[in-house]
């Protein structure tokens, strides 16, 4: 009985003290105290080294062109599975054999990395790794059957995918990551049918590298790394992941490369994320260089042997790869 009357007048006692928050003792108030809801805690982000993902290009770039069937391409790509090995991640090798539409055979692997392979909240950043077999935009005749090194179109992106996974293993991260390396993408042919390109991310889609597999979204980086590099708004992109493709150009504007990231639509696009978006119904966005008034529609350089080494530029590898970081750790944050 006593402890029931005790605790009644702590209770009345409680609620008068509530009702009295604004109370001076003078019998004035003072103005009701604006209450805000607390900031949601922002995720600190690393820093993207630039360096870092210009040395990963160059060294891509220096095993020569990586086509299929070719000496350089096994060797590249066992060197990106001890790189990703070395960053902690869980290497598959997904082989396949597929025809190019000069019905040849081609002997090709899609290249996965997991982090935090048991967290079943996961993103998927990609690019493709394979090089062109021949340079048929060259202005030069005799070399258009030549290879290209591909420094832009293939290794950049994996560069900054390279430096993204190094960064996850120094800083760690709440949040499935899965980096693919698509193979096989760049042996198409131009007026052709669409379908013989983009092979690598044709076989992905249809032979996905988990069960269940529903990552919330996926961003790949083609032809990221150029000086002047112009990133507009594709279609395909637009189409399939308008909010993705929408909040990733506005965390690169707010971090300053908005110089990069033109809110502009850009046109239909053939590219790895047109099959990912419409055979395995994961939403991807594509960041890709889109030069205004080029006559392909690409950079100058683009299926060239131009594509070296001296179109490659730190401050652009440092805007994508800054903002795609920015990207995930915002997302393990649930501030994305
Ligand atoms: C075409 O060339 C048809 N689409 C662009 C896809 C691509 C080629 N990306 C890099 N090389
Ligand atoms: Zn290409």
């Amino acid at each position: 009985m006593l402890k029931r009357l005790f605790l009644f007048s702590s209770t009345i006692l409680f609620l008068l003290f509530l009702g009295c928050s604004g109370c001076t003792g003078d019998g004035t108030t003072t103005p009701p105290q604006t209450t805000t809801t607390p900031p949601k805690a922002e995720v600190k982000i690393p820093k993207f080294n630039r360096d870092s993902a210009y040395f990963f290009t160059q060294q891509q770039v220096d095993f020569g062109p990586r086509v299929p069937n070719t000496k350089a391409h096994t060797a590249c790509k066992d060197w990106y599975v001890k790189k990703f090995k070395s960053y902690g991640a869980d290497v598959i090798e997904q082989n396949f054999q597929v025809k190019s539409f000069k019905n040849k055979i081609l002997n090709s692997t899609n290249v996965i990395a997991q982090f935090n392979t048991d967290n079943d909240h996961r993103v998927v950043l990609a690019a493709h790794w394979d090089t062109r077999h021949h340079a048929d935009q060259d202005a030069d005749e005799k070399k258009k059957d030549d290879p290209i090194l591909g420094a832009d179109d293939g290794a950049s992106g994996v560069g900054m995918l390279l430096e993204i996974a190094r960064q996850i293993q120094i800083n760690g991260i709440d949040l499935g990551v899965d980096i693919v390396l698509f193979d096989a993408e760049d042996q198409g042919t131009n007026g052709g049918a669409e379908t013989t390109w983009c092979l690598g991310s044709q076989h992905w889609s249809r032979n996905l590298h988990r069960p269940n597999y529903k990552p919330k979204f996926g961003i790949l980086l083609d032809m990221a790394g150029a000086k002047n590099a112009r990133f507009t708004k594709d279609e395909v992109s637009m189409k399939h992941a308008p909010n993705v493709m929408n909040k990733v150009w506005k965390i690169a504007k707010e971090r300053g490369y908005g110089n990069y990231f033109i809110d502009e639509r850009g046109g239909p696009l053939i590219d790895d994320h047109k099959f990912v978006n419409e055979i395995a119904k994961i939403p991807m966005i594509d960041i890709i260089n889109r030069p205004s008034g080029s006559r392909t529609g690409f950079g100058k350089y683009w299926h060239t042997h131009g594509d070296d080494m001296s179109v490659i530029s730190k401050s652009t590898l440092r805007a994508v790869g800054q903002t795609v970081l920015a990207v995930l750790y915002k997302e393990s944050a649930g501030t994305f």
